[in-house]
C-alpha cells in the first residue's frame, strides 16, 4: 500500500478553516483519510488559553453528534465526560417541577462542555501526524481562482497559504463565505431573532447540584424562557431567552430580582439574588442568527460546513449535532466518489442543503412556536400527546424531536413525515372524535373544565402505561 500510486496521489492538502467544533472534528476525519491536513484558526490554542470567551458554555449532544465521534473514535470519551439528561424537567410558575422523559430508558441526550470538547478534539487531531494546527491565524481573504489564503497573525504581519481543498468551518459570520457572496448563483438569507440569550451559572449547594442533575430543566413562559443544563462541577449554566427590547427595560439589580420573582422565583435562593444583581449585568445579551445558503461549494476548491453553511437558531438544539454530522456525510460521499473533489463537492451540495434548510426552518419554527403560546402546561399536554400517540401507535406515529434527536432520519425526511403524521392524526381523530365531540360537548359547556383537573388525570394514565409498557 504504501507505494502504491493511490496512496502517493491522495497526499493532497486540505485546508480546514476555523479550529472551532467542527473545524476540530473535520480534521479528524480528513486526517483519517490520508490527507495533509492544516487547521487555521483565529484564536490562539484554547488549551493553552487562560479564558475561554465565546458562546454558550455547554450543549446538548445527541444522536447525530455521537454517531459522527464514533467515526473518528470519540464517542465513548467524549460521552464519559458528559452528563445525561434522561428528560426534561419542566418548571412552572409556582415551582412545581414535572419530568418528561426523552424517549424509552435507553433514549437520552448528554450536557457536553463546549470548550473541553473543543480541547478534546483538537488534541485527537494533532495524533495524526498528517495534520497540523495553527492557531493564532485569522483568515482576511482568498481567492476561489487560485485557491490562495491569506492569513493575518496578532503581530499583523500576513501569511499566504495555498491547499487543493478548502473546507470553511469558520462559523455562523464565516469569512470564507464573502468570496461565495460575491458570485452569481449564489442565494443567501440571514435573519436576526428578536430575542437575545443571557447565561447565568447556578452553584452547587453543599457541593452537591443545586436541582436534580440529570435532566435539561426547562422554564417554558411563552416570550421568557430559561433552559438549564448541568456541568460536571455540580454548577448548572441556565440560559435565559428574552427580546432584547425586555432585556434593555431591566437597569438595576432590583430590577433584576423584580422580573426573576415575577417569572422564575424558584430559581432566586438557587442563583443566589446577589450573583443575580450582579451576573445580570456582566454581559450583554447576545444575539442568535439564522444562516440558509446554497451552495454549499466552488468547484472542486471549496466546501462550507458547520455554522458557515448553516446557522440555526438553537430551539432545537441541533447546531453543533446538525455540523458533525455535515462530516460524516462528507465522508460518505467521499467514499463513492473515490475522492474525486469535481464530484463530491456537488453531491454534497445536493444531498446535504435540503436536510440543513429542514432544520434551520424547523428551529426556527420551534422559536416561533415558543415564543407564541408555550406556557409550562401547554408544553406538557403537547409532550404527553406526542408520547401517547406513539404508544399507541409505535410505528406509524414517532414524535418530531424523536426523530430529530434519536435518529439519523435526514432532518428533510423527518419533516415530510411529521406533516404526513399531522394529517394521520388529524383525519383519525376526526373520525373517531366526532361522536365524542357532540356528546362531551354538551357537558363541556354545562361544567367549564379546570385544566389543572385535565392535566392531572392525563398524566397520571401516561404513567401508568409507562409502567404497563415496560415488564
Ligand atoms: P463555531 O463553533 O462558531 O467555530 C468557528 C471557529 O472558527 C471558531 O473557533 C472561530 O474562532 C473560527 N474562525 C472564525 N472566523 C475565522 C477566520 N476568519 N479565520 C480563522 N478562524 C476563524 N448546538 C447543539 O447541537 N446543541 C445545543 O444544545 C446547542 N446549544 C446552543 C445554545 C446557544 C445559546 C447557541 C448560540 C448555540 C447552540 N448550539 C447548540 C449551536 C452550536 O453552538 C453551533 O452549531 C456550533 O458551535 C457550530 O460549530 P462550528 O465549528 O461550525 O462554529
Ligand atoms: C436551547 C438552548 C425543549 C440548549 C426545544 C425541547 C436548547 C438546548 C426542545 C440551549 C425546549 C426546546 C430539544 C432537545 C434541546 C425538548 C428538542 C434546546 C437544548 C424540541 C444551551 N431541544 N435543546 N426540543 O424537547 O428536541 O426538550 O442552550 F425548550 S435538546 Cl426550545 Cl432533545
Amino acid at each position: 500500500m504504501e507505494g502504491s500510486p493511490e496512496r502517493h496521489s491522495k497526499k493532497k492538502v486540505v485546508a480546514v478553516v476555523g479550529g472551532g467544533l467542527v473545524g476540530a472534528l473535520n480534521a479528524c476525519f480528513f486526517a483519517k483519510r490520508g490527507f495533509d491536513v492544516e487547521v487555521f484558526e483565529t484564536r490562539e490554542d484554547i488549551r493553552q488559553a487562560k479564558i475561554v470567551k465565546g458562546r454558550s458554555i455547554n450543549l446538548a449532544l445527541s444522536h447525530r453528534g455521537r454517531q459522527a465521534l464514533k467515526h473518528v473514535g470519540m464517542e465513548e470519551k467524549i460521552v464519559s465526560q458528559g452528563i445525561p439528561m434522561h428528560a426534561r424537567m419542566i418548571h412552572s410558575l409556582s415551582g412545581k417541577q414535572s419530568p418528561i422523559p426523552y424517549g424509552k430508558k435507553g433514549q437520552y441526550i448528554l450536557s457536553v462542555d463546549r470548550a473541553n470538547l473543543n480541547k478534546e478534539l483538537l488534541t485527537e487531531a494533532e495524533t495524526y501526524p498528517n495534520t497540523k494546527l495553527n492557531f493564532d491565524h485569522k483568515l482576511q481573504d482568498w481567492s476561489a481562482e487560485t485557491g490562495l489564503m491569506t492569513f493575518v497573525r496578532p503581530d499583523g504581519s500576513t501569511e499566504e497559504v495555498e491547499a487543493d481543498l478548502i473546507v470553511g468551518c469558520d462559523g455562523a459570520f464565516s469569512a470564507i463565505r464573502k468570496q461565495f457572496l460575491r458570485r452569481s448563483r449564489f442565494n443567501y438569507s440571514q435573519t436576526y431573532i428578536p430575542h437575545g440569550y443571557m447565561e447565568l451559572t447556578m452553584p452547587p449547594i453543599n457541593e452537591e447540584f443545586a436541582m436534580k442533575p440529570n435532566y435539561l430543566h426547562i422554564w417554558p413562559r411563552n416570550t421568557f424562557m430559561m433552559i438549564a443544563l448541568p456541568n460536571m462541577d455540580k454548577t448548572f449554566t441556565c440560559t435565559l431567552f428574552m427580546p432584547f427590547e425586555e432585556f434593555e427595560k431591566i437597569t438595576t439589580g432590583d430590577e433584576v430580582i423584580e422580573f426573576f420573582q415575577k417569572y422564575f422565583p424558584d430559581t432566586i435562593p438557587l442563583i443566589g439574588a446577589d450573583a443575580l444583581r450582579r451576573d445580570y449585568f456582566r454581559l450583554p445579551a447576545q444575539a442568535m442568527v439564522s444562516v440558509k445558503c446554497s451552495p454549499y461549494h466552488i468547484g472542486d476548491k471549496c466546501v462550507l460546513m458547520g455554522d458557515a453553511a448553516h446557522a440555526v437558531v438553537p430551539f432545537y438544539g441541533q447546531g453543533m449535532n446538525a455540523g458533525f454530522e455535515d462530516c460524516i456525510v462528507f465522508d460518505e460521499i467521499m467514499d463513492r466518489f473515490s475522492e474525486d473533489f469535481n464530484a463530491v463537492l456537488p453531491e454534497y451540495t445536493r444531498v446535504r442543503v435540503p436536510d440543513d434548510h429542514a432544520i434551520a426552518d424547523l428551529a426556527m419554527y420551534n422559536y416561533i412556536e415558543m415564543r407564541a403560546h408555550v406556557n409550562s402546561k401547554w408544553f406538557l399536554f403537547r409532550k404527553h400527546v406526542d408520547n401517547f400517540l406513539h404508544f399507541l401507535m409505535p410505528r406509524a406515529v414517532i414524535p418530531l424531536y424523536t426523530m430529530v434527536t434519536f435518529t439519523r432520519t435526514r432532518y428533510h425526511e423527518a419533516v415530510e413525515r411529521w406533516h404526513w403524521q399531522d394529517k394521520v392524526i388529524n383525519r383519525g381523530l376526526l373520525f373517531s372524535a366526532a361522536g365524542a365531540v357532540l356528546g362531551g360537548s354538551y357537558v363541556l359547556i354545562k361544567n367549564p373544565p379546570d385544566i389543572n383537573k385535565l392535566i392531572s388525570p392525563a398524566e397520571k394514565m401516561w404513567n401508568r402505561l409507562v409502567a404497563l409498557r415496560t415488564p
